[in-house]
């Protein structure tokens, strides 16, 4: 049951493609204050709240404050309150069970017993707003009733599934090509290989640097040859140059952001002084989308879309504060104080939220503060892409994801985690990510594998990607500067060739999965404690996850660990891969376990009276056959079916097939008649 609430006068985000009526009555269990523009609910000891998409800190939410903003934030720390995202929607498990949505794009804060223990506090900047309460019997259940409500999560082509190789700092054609060249000498699966603002000539958009790429085209289709994609970067902001067409066209037709004199709001970002695609007015929107033609033309079928929150690095005013405040300082008798005040002026001025107030939208005749929508930029940039291949690529699927987001763009798009570190607490971290992003509709996601900051080293590359393997977003990336980490650049390549290949072997089962949780608005990673809601114990694990039907993933996330503790809920069967080629099938009952996984192993568990398809694996997704799959199996007696989706992997339509394999009371298996 969904209920909707109306507070004053929303401005539209586009999120919920068909609205419930909304009624009168008060939001059950909440008081709201309207002068704070705050709603208020009493926490019991044992509930806990779920959801919120990107952040930080656990699967269970409670005991922090949150704030959805969508920032900049190349530091995810314990202490953030915003990453790149901004998801509205959470839910309270407990005494009471109920989901809640806000539908705005301003900033929301989450005071989820963070000021006191026992209390919920939501506050929103302005109380224009639309609440959504979603009542059910399970958790899943509401969830799915969200997730239909929201519409349809964003299907890539299934090519996006193998993996995908990037780095800040491909600067050439010959980067590229050797990384191609790497992976398929040694045997290594690969898919793509994404081109970052490197290829950009002076990081415009939809340009190539002729220099450096002479022939993006050529380059794509020798690429294609060896079953390799190219997926460039797109950045929010335009540079501000006379005679760069992107740059005339939009100021000559209004369809940039203004400031608050009317004029084209200039900020900078990677080209210097920048325009920003005023992408929340229609036509605007339209306009940006189909500049993305001029690369589809040269065979490129996927995009990464960056900078988005929007981030500004800083706008001639934010500098000149800079400048006069450090000017203050000379002459001023240095003492402790003043060095400190010296140190903090940049970070306080870089980002900050006065920038944005000075940033102006044009809706349907209507200027809107940026303020008020801010959260909403992503998601309309990736939107303007996605709603320009709906002609431009009537036929096909198009790879596209972006950093930053809101419920509503997931329609549009997938998600990457942004610019974590390669820290063994990231990889934690990025885990538990993942369940929350699904509620919000997010199925296609993943973390740059290896960290994104910060050096690597080879055993947490190795642990990072036996769990990059189970995400659908599969990709290596790490910024300019940072230790090389592509896989072939250490020592036990017959450990990284395992790893890489049993993602392939998967795929069957993976893509089913994904396609089955978005036709069917489902869950594609699911806490324990959503699919054992009354196991104590399963409601207190965020280091394991259940993957689909069948599986439960429970990775390495500790250096120098040559296994770890695993808590089953119920009897399981282990899988153990070994990279000389052993399986080893152990069964397991419920409860504690040490289990072993050295370096290079894969493991994970199979639920009884499950089965998982997979096939003989590829060095690509095209090598990959869906159409002959086997099966792993745990049979205890029972009969058990499997579900099993598969489609050409391209169509837009996505009305692939769903066999019936049906395991018999022995554990073998036979597709049902159709
Ligand atoms: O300010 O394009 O998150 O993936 O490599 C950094 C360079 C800009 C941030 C993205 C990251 C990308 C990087 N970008």
């Amino acid at each position: 049951m969904i209920q909707r609430y109306v507070y004053g006068n929303m401005i539209e985000t586009d999120t919920i493609p068909v609205k419930p009526e909304a009624g009168n009555e008060p939001l059950p269990g909440f008081t709201v204050d309207e002068k704070e523009h705050s709603f208020t609910y009493p926490l019991g000891k044992e509930d806990r709240i779920y959801g919120l998409g990107e952040n930080v800190r656990g699967i269970n939410k409670r005991g922090w404050i949150y704030q959805s903003w969508a920032s900049d934030n190349p530091d995810h720390l314990e202490d953030a309150v915003s990453l790149y995202a901004a998801h509205n929607f959470l839910v309270v498990d407990g005494e009471e069970r109920f989901g809640l949505f806000l539908d705005y794009g301003g900033k929301v804060t989450y005071d989820i017993g963070y000021t006191e223990m026992n209390r919920l506090t939501i506050r929103v900047n302005d109380f224009n707003l639309d609440v959504y309460r979603i009542s059910g019997d399970s958790v899943l259940s509401i969830v799915q009733q969200f997730r239909e409500m929201i519409g349809r999560s964003y299907i890539p082509p299934r090519w996006a599934f193998g993996f995908g190789q990037s780095r800040w700092g491909y600067v050439c054609e010959a980067d590229v090509r050797q990384v191609v060249r790497k992976h398929r000498e040694l045997g290594l699966p690969l898919d793509s290989v994404y081109l970052d603002i490197d290829y950009m000539d002076s990081y415009k958009d939809f340009t190539v640097n002729p220099e450096r790429f002479p022939d993006l085209a050529g380059l794509a289709s020798e690429m294609a040859g060896q079953g390799v994609h190219l997926v460039p970067i797109i950045d929010a902001a335009i540079k501000k140059e006379e005679g760069y067409p992107v740059s005339d066209e939009g100021i000559r037709k209004g369809y940039f952001c203004t400031d608050k004199d009317g004029k084209p709001f200039e900020g900078a970002v990677w080209p210097g002084i920048s325009l920003f695609p005023d992408v929340l007015n229609p036509e605007a929107r339209k306009w940006f989308g189909r500049l993305y033609k001029v690369l589809l033309d040269m065979g490129i079928e996927g995009f990464w879309n960056d900078m988005n929150e929007p981030s500004i690095f800083y706008t001639e005013a934010s500098l000149e504060e800079i400048r006069t405040r450090l000017m203050d300082t000379v002459g001023a008798t240095p003492d402790v104080n003043t060095f400190f005040e010296l140190t903090g002026i940049i970070r306080e001025v870089f980002q900050k939220d006065e920038i944005y107030d000075s940033i102006y939208h044009h809706v349907n005749g209507k200027r809107i503060r940026h303020t008020d929508v801010h959260n909403l930029y992503g998601y309309n940039m990736t939107r303007a892409a996605a709603e320009a291949f709906e002609t431009l690529a009537k036929d096909r699927r198009i790879l596209l994801f972006s950093r930053s987001s809101c419920i509503g763009m997931h329609r549009f798009g997938g998600t990457w985690m942004g610019d974590n570190k390669s820290w063994w607490s990231h990889l934690a971290l990025n885990f538990r990510m993942l369940p929350s992003l699904n509620m919000c509709g997010f199925l296609y996601t993943g973390a740059d594998l290896g960290g994104f900051g910060s050096d690597v080293t080879e055993d947490l590359l190795m642990r990072w990607l036996e769990l990059g393997i189970f995400t659908p977003l599969m990709r290596n990336h790490s910024a300019l500067g940072t230790r090389e980490q592509e896989v072939y650049r250490f020592s036990d390549l017959d450990g990284f060739r395992h790893v890489l290949r049993m993602r392939y072997v998967l795929l069957p089962y993976l893509y089913s999965e994904y396609m089955k949780a978005a036709l069917d608005n489902k869950m594609l990673f699911c806490p324990l404690a959503f699919d054992y809601p009354e196991d104590r114990r399963a409601q207190e694990t965020e280091d394991q996850l259940m993957l689909g039907d069948s599986l439960m993933i429970a990775p390495v996330m500790q250096q120098n660990a040559r296994g770890r503790m695993v808590y089953l809920p119920e009897s399981m069967k282990l899988f153990r891969f070994l990279k000389d080629g052993k399986a080893i099938e152990t069964v397991l009952g419920p409860g504690d376990h040490y289990v072993e996984c050295e370096l290079s192993d894969v493991i994970f568990f199979l639920r009884p009276d499950h089965l998982i398809p997979v096939s003989s694996g590829g060095n690509c997704v095209a090598e990959v056959d869906f159409d002959h799959v086997h099966f792993l199996t745990y049979p205890v007696g029972n009969e058990a079916c499997y579900e099993y989706y598969t489609d050409d992997g391209i169509s837009r339509q996505a009305a692939g097939t769903r066999i019936l394999y049906r395991m018999d009371e022995d554990g073998e298996v036979k597709a049902l008649p159709q």
